[in-house]
């Protein structure tokens, strides 16, 4: 079997696996991890549990490579149908990346990304992030024992993944500024620096990433109609996309999804495009949403998540904050499933799709739910309040309650 390399997405430059680049030293553009479809099936992978390594045939890691892991993965696949109805479709189920073990996806990319810098000999790693990869990142890093830097934008991350952050030990540096001015910053210092860099413009992070398509086939037993994905810096629709596409090169399915990337209303940069049929991005400039995961104006992965969604002949939408949060509490009361705003934004947009007849009411969706309620505890109580207090005695507590 031949073995992994990266290919520039625009002028197929290659580079081979332990060259430290994270875009086109030639034009710029994008990396892709390119390996040789390997010849195994579900069966034989089968024999592992259900966690990104089960597919470490499609993994582009070296066999003797000690692994950075947590048992990440293996996520739930929830079917729906309360959910379904609410939504207006057939068939619905919920991917709970909030299982992971720091509560959102980007478990399944850091074992992959802390692995290979790990093996590559760096000390060091580095992310901004709007709060959850930081949380994974620290996480893994330590486990790696590897120094880890957070760039954060001030004031603008969850109060659950800034917790992770700084109590997994990292140096979380707070910047004055928006995501994609952090990302900028980390971008510059780690190539000046000699830190590995773990944003999704790392290509072997988002292999890991990829892992997510192969349960849903595993777990479904089929591939679904459409997998529709929150999109922040499109990391996560591409990786998916590619998972499946890996599936079909490999002889192991025989038919794609359609992809359906969904953006807050207040940050969707790549909506916009679509929808305008615009030949680049028009950036944000100041993107806001209660979304605060996906508060991206400037996504730097927007062409492989335009591929994604143009190959796939998917769909796109912007869904509006009190769409998310609304669609948030009723995933939590009707199906008693916890997920943060961001999450809500694909459930919001199956919902949103199915009403304006974008979507057939006879689809089979899988939505992915990126990341853990729990993640941003004062987001629910600025949208929930706050219990109510009563004296301590049996009459006044009696009295809240409805006679059954
Ligand atoms: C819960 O942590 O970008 O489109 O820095 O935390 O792959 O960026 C988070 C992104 C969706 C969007 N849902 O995924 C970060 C960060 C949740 C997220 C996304 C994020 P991408």
């Amino acid at each position: 079997m031949s073995e992994p390399i990266l290919r520039c997405m625009k002028c197929h430059k290659e580079y081979d696996a332990s060259q430290i680049v994270y875009t086109c030293t030639g034009c710029g553009a994008l990396l892709e991890v390119v390996i040789e479809p390997p010849k195994v099936t579900l069966k034989e992978m089968a024999r592992r549990p259900l966690r990104v390594w089960r597919y470490r045939e499609f993994l582009p890691i070296a066999k003797e490579t000690p692994i950075i892991s947590l048992d990440e993965g293996g996520t739930q696949l929830y079917r729906c149908d309360k959910l379904a109805k609410w939504a207006g479709i057939r068939r619905l189920y919920i991917k709970y990346e909030g299982a992971n073990p720091t509560g959102s996806f980007k478990d399944r990319g850091m074992t992959l990304g802390v692995t290979k810098a790990k093996s590559l000999g760096s000390k060091a790693v580095a992310c901004a992030s709007t709060g959850n990869t930081s949380a994974s990142l620290s996480a893994y890093a330590a486990r790696a024992g590897l120094t880890c830097y957070v760039i954060l934008p001030a004031g603008k991350v969850a109060m659950g993944k800034l917790a992770q952050a700084l109590m997994h030990g990292a140096k979380v540096i707070s910047v004055k500024g928006n995501f994609d001015q952090a990302l900028n910053i980390v971008m510059g210092i780690s190539t000046k620096m000699g830190i590995y860099l773990l944003n999704s413009i790392n290509p072997w992070r988002l292999e890991g990433q990829k892992t997510l398509a192969f349960e849903v086939v595993d777990q479904l037993g089929h591939v679904p109609e459409m997998v529709a994905v929150p999109m922040g810096n499109c990391g996560n629709i591409s990786a998916i996309w590619k998972g499946f596409k890996e599936f079909q090169d490999a002889g192991i399915t025989d038919c794609l999804p359609r992809m359906y990337g969904v953006q807050a209303a207040g940050s969707a940069p790549v909506v916009r495009m679509l929808r305008e049929n615009l030949s680049e991005l028009a950036p944000v400039n100041s993107p806001e949403t209660v979304a605060t995961a996906i508060r991206i104006g400037n996504p730097v992965n927007w062409p492989k998540a335009v591929n994604a969604i143009k190959e796939s002949k998917g769909a796109y939408d912007a869904v509006s904050d009190d769409e998310i949060v609304e669609t948030q509490r009723i995933i939590a009361c009707l199906e008693g499933i916890g997920v943060e705003p961001a999450s809500a934004a694909s459930v919001a947009g199956v919902r949103k799709a199915a009403s304006i007849g974008a979507m057939d009411a006879d689809a089979e969706v899988v939505c992915v739910c990126t990341g853990h309620l729990l993640k941003d505890p004062e987001e629910v109580i600025s949208i929930c309040g706050k219990p109510i207090e009563v004296p301590p005695d049996l009459k006044a507590v009696s009295e809240m309650l409805s006679p059954v």
